[in-house]
């Protein structure tokens, strides 16, 4: 699983879950819906155990001494790790059960709502010089990272309000993924270290999905740029770091902005065994989406075997350009044509409804262009 690379763990946890739903079923754990409901549900869920304080204070002397020994330094040791409590919440969240499943309509009709389309083109046209500059640099076109921006943070207005050293020491010191989020931990200490933000800004998902763009530790330093020049890695509260930041993360994921992220389409009747032919024989190792989504062909075979877009025209006339199905539902279910734009976003969050709605929110966002 890819979940290291995302900055989407907080998310990818809940569609961890979702191996609890029958595979039959071939439906889909809808990401907002799990963190929503989570919050909805945070009131009916049982107290989480966390073990007596005492353990936890053995077990930070422990975090500390490994900390100064990797070679974070005293000074972060002491301001990020004195008086720290484990926070119960956290857990309580860790620990909640899906409890609704979305086809991806309703998941678009959730995420991709009206107030965000036009949100989007407020803060599209707000920064306009900025994401193009942006979006020159790294080759990504702009409305991409502003959908993105919209999904996960609603563009900046809600970073998730624990702090990470926190969240992630909570998880750390608790058994189930323990040796993941330790990892996590000392990231987000070497980060403190240099100085990119202060302990107690360092604010995020209760999992350590850090600022605008909820990366995790992890992702801010393999791809968090400071664009600004000012010396520090700001995806909190800069928004030119923030842009090239998700920028970079999907640049070095293998974007390409000579090509859009796909589209819904029909596909022709008894379309059943073609395909069944076209479709991984074994579930792909990885991301989980994959297992819905087809072999490549250039969009003239998809063309030929009688997929149109969803108004019944014809594909686009790139006839070499390199497409796949998705088919999230299955045969009966909506299907996308996509291109290597989408499998790019599956690895910053391995959810094909996730993608499917930035590159959704994207063609409206700039519709109005
Ligand atoms: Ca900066």
């Amino acid at each position: 699983m890819s979940t290291r690379r995302s900055g989407l763990f907080h998310r990818l946890l809940c569609i961890k879950q979702n191996l609890l739903v029958p595979v039959g079923l071939i439906v889909m754990m809808a990401f907002a819906a799990c963190a929503t409901t989570a919050q909805e549900q945070a009131q009916s869920a049982p107290p989480a155990a966390i073990a007596q304080a005492g353990d936890f204070t053995t077990w930070l002397e422990g975090l500390r001494a490994e900390a100064l020994s990797r070679g974070i330094s005293n000074q972060t040791v002491t301001a990020a790790l004195s008086d720290l409590q484990p926070l119960p919440r956290v857990l309580e969240l860790d620990r909640r059960q899906p409890e609704t499943i979305m086809t991806l309509r309703q998941y678009l009709d959730r995420v991709v709502v009206e107030a965000r389309i036009k949100n989007g083109r407020d803060r599209y046209a707000e920064n306009r010089a900025l994401l193009e500059e942006v979006a020159r640099k790294y080759g990504v076109q702009p409305r991409f990272i502003v959908a993105l921006w919209g999904i996960e943070t609603n563009f900046g207005q809600n970073q998730g309000g624990f702090s990470v050293v926190q969240a992630l020491a909570t998880l750390a010191y608790d058994g189930r993924r323990s040796s993941y989020f330790r990892g996590e931990l000392f990231n987000a200490l070497k980060i403190l270290d240099a100085e990119h933000i202060a302990p107690s800004a360092m604010v995020g998902s209760w999992a350590g999905a850090m600022g605008q763009s909820q990366f995790m530790p992890s992702s801010f330093l393999s791809y968090a740029i400071d664009y600004d020049g000012d010396g520090r890695r700001d995806i909190w509260s800069t928004k030119a770091d923030v842009f090239a930041s998700a920028a970079n993360y999907l640049k070095q994921s293998g974007w390409r902005d000579d090509q859009t992220w796909g589209r819904m389409v029909k596909l022709p009747p008894n379309f059943g065994a073609t395909l069944k032919a076209v479709m991984p024989a074994e579930p792909p190792p990885g991301c989980r989406a994959n297992r819905f989504i087809s072999q490549r062909k250039p969009l003239s075979e998809w063309q030929k075997l009688g997929v149109r877009r969803a108004d019944g025209g014809d594909l686009p006339h790139r006839p070499e350009l390199q497409a796949s199905l998705a088919v999230p539902e299955g045969e009966k279910g909506p299907a996308l044509l996509v291109y290597e734009n989408f499998r790019t976003t599956l690895k910053w969050n391995c959810s094909i409804l996730f993608a499917t709605a930035v590159g959704t929110l994207a063609d409206r966002i700039a519709a109005a262009d």
